[in-house]
């Protein structure tokens, strides 16, 4: 009984040890911060940028999205879903923040954001509008 609980006892601190290693290790080298990006195959270009810049961690907030064609002609009527969270933690984001309104000249609100940690965070935006679909995928650190 008591090498069950040595035992028991070890693999709590491993599996602890090992979180609190992963939570600790700095977001990779060279991750590309931009906020404007091209998405995955190309079919849109966006750019996001939190509603108010002041936001701090914690604060539910909202961004906005501005979605042009390559060319720079803006996207309308573009159904947008979010999703994301933290790579090196292993979990999504907080909320479920959705599209909540489209403001004209390709830009769109996302409301219901949420970063509860500091660290490396993807938000990730899908597109679809005049039916074609693509993704892309921002690095944010806060
Ligand atoms: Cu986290």
């Amino acid at each position: 009984m008591k090498k069950i609980l040595i035992g028991l006892g070890i693999v709590v601190i491993a599996i602890v040890g090992f979180m609190a290693y992963k939570m600790l290790q700095p977001a990779p080298e060279g991750l590309n911060m931009a906020t404007t990006r091209p998405t995955v195959d190309g079919v849109f270009v966006v750019s996001i940028a939190p509603e108010n810049p002041d936001f701090r961690r914690n604060d539910l907030h909202a961004w906005i999205a501005t979605v042009k064609m390559p060319d720079g002609t803006p996207v309308e009527d573009a159904e947008i879903t979010i999703d994301g969270g933290m790579p090196m933690h292993g979990h999504g984001l907080p909320t479920n923040p959705e599209m909540t309104q489209k403001l004209g000249q390709g830009r769109y609100k996302i409301d219901g954001v949420r970063f509860n940690m500091g660290g490396w965070w993807e938000f990730k935006l899908a597109i679809t509008a005049g039916g074609k679909s693509d993704a892309v995928t921002f690095n944010l650190k806060f």
